[in-house]
């Protein structure tokens, strides 16, 4: 099984100086902020649920760009009714990754319903136009390729395993830092 970090060192090889990234509360915001820390990811700090929502925001308004969210399980559950409105709102620059070890990891691991629960699947109902759930890493990297050479919307749940890093630092930068910065790399 893929672990976490080694997915989201996968994901950051398809991202482009220009991409924008939003990343969920935990450990996946200290994950991505370890690996490539850059004014154009936005770390959803303190709001667990809202990074497919505000992915969709920007995918609306810059359409000039190409839009990452990478959300947990736990994230994904908590806000699926945003899986609908994505959806209808079709938007062919949003590449959604669902990055579903089945726990709340970031809070000390407790189980999620996602081992009971397909959330590609409930993203294929919802609408969808493409979807891909992973197992491994070769899996993620055609899952990949394909998302972001496409012209449509794209969801990839990858399954990955459950690997805290010891001593993985916190997001250094304030909130206001961190909209400050993002604010600039939002434009052309
Ligand atoms: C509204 C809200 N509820 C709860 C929390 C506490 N919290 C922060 S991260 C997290 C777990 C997130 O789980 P998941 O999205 O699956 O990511 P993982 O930690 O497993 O990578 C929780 C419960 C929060 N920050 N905000
Ligand atoms: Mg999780």
């Amino acid at each position: 099984m893929i672990a976490r970090y080694q997915a989201i060192e996968r994901i950051l090889s398809h991202i482009q100086s220009n991409d924008l990234v939003v990343s969920t509360t935990g450990m996946i915001s200290r994950e991505l902020f370890s690996l490539d820390d850059r004014p154009g990811n936005f770390y959803m700090i303190g709001s667990m649920g809202l990074a497919s929502a505000m992915g969709l925001g920007l995918a609306i308004q810059a359409p000039h760009k190409r839009i990452f969210v990478l959300e947990g399980d736990g994230s994904a559950l908590m806000s699926l009714g945003t899986l609908p409105l994505i959806a209808s709102e079709g938007p062919p620059n949003l590449v959604h990754v669902i990055l579903d070890n089945e726990v709340y990891e970031s809070t000390g691991g407790q189980a999620s319903i996602s081992s009971r629960f397909d959330l590609d699947q409930t993203a294929t109902s919802a609408g969808y136009p493409w979807t891909r759930r992973v197992d491994g890493i070769e899996e993620l990297e055609s899952a990949l390729m394909e998302a972001t050479n496409a012209s449509h919307l794209s969801l990839i749940l990858v399954k990955v395993g459950i690997a805290p890093i010891e001593g993985i630092p916190r997001v250094s930068h304030t909130p206001e830092e961190i909209r400050d910065r993002f604010k600039t790399a939002v434009q052309p």
